[in-house]
């Protein structure tokens, strides 16, 4: 075995995922997701108490809240490369209080607690937007223009199964707009058009770029089976059907995930240290400092 490859193979890369937006958007959902199907974790790995607690009635929603920012980090594989996965999920903004929006936004994009941590940056930021609304507001658009200029930022549009397959192309398409209008510099799946269309590569990247805002359904809490093959899936029930919450014809949450643990998880962390590292030390504060925001109540 080569050095080099000996190397990669006890090389332990570092992914840091925060997921941000209003509260009741399907933030803690998507985590809890993406907990549930990495499905590789250390044995003695407990999830956090936030993330079990589902809300499935009115009553129950205040005590799902998430009332403080979280992170917990799994220990993964892909494609044979080992992963120390940390995801961060935060309290909602409330919708009409931006007041910690500030502290919020520009300090949570650091994981800071192990001063030993090699890369201790948020790499890839998913921001959930309303799909209630028609495209980005005004509070959405001060958000993204704040977050953008301190990380990779993936617009995501939750809660997808409330919209029929129309409404979502309109939103999809019209979020995108917003995203040109306003000029707000979301994470760019690059396209490189010299090479041509031949490689499929290039196709696949091109591909993805379309699908911007991502769709994405979490699975209710209920034992649910695929009605053709029979085998257990993550879904929802309607009384016209069930979604499968991993089926690409149904959202996104696969490619995405997809895209962000391995086909752009590189493209994402030499970006962060490309564009975003020099920041990150102008603003950098003391660890007493960021920690002392971290504990902060951030509603
Ligand atoms: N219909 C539907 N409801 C969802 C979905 N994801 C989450 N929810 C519900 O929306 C509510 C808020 O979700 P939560 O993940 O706590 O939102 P957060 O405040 O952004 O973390 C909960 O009652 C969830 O059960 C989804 O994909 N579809
Ligand atoms: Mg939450």
């Amino acid at each position: 075995m080569s050095r080099s490859s000996r190397r990669r193979k006890h090389a332990v890369s570092q992914l840091n995922l925060m997921v941000v937006g209003f509260s009741s958007l399907g933030k803690t959902s998507f985590i809890r997701m993406l907990f549930d199907t990495l499905g590789r974790l250390k044995e003695d790995i407990e999830p956090p108490a936030s993330l079990s607690k589902r809300a499935e009635t009115a009553q129950d929603a205040e005590a799902a809240r998430t009332k403080e920012l979280y992170s917990f980090t799994l220990d993964i594989e892909e494609e044979g490369e080992k992963i120390s996965l940390t995801l961060v999920d935060c309290p909602g903004f409330v919708r009409d209080n931006e007041l910690r929006l500030d502290v919020q936004v520009t300090e949570e994009t650091k994981v800071k607690r192990n001063p030993k941590a090699q890369d201790s940056q948020i790499h890839a930021c998913l921001y959930f937007i309303d799909n209630t609304n028609n495209g980005l507001t005004d509070k959405d658009i001060r958000i993204l223009k704040r977050l953008t200029a301190r990380v990779n930022v993936i617009p995501i549009v939750a809660k997808a199964d409330l919209l029929t397959t129309t409404q979502l192309a309109n939103l999809k398409k019209a979020i995108n707009r917003d995203i040109k209008q306003y000029q707000i510099p979301v994470f760019d799946f690059p396209v490189d058009e010299e090479d041509g269309s031949e490689s499929e590569v290039v196709e696949a990247f091109a591909d993805i770029q379309t699908q911007i805002p991502f769709s994405i359904i979490a699975p209710e809490d209920a034992e649910l089976t695929d009605p053709s093959t029979s085998e257990k899936i993550l879904g929802r029930q309607y009384a016209w059907g069930v979604i499968d919450c991993l089926n690409p014809k149904h959202c996104d949450f696969v490619v995405l995930r997809n895209v962000l643990l391995s086909s752009h998880r590189k493209l994402f962390k030499d970006i962060t240290l490309e564009l975003f590292y020099e920041q990150y030390h102008d603003h950098q504060g003391t660890e007493e400092e960021i920690d002392g925001r971290f504990t902060g109540n951030l509603n």
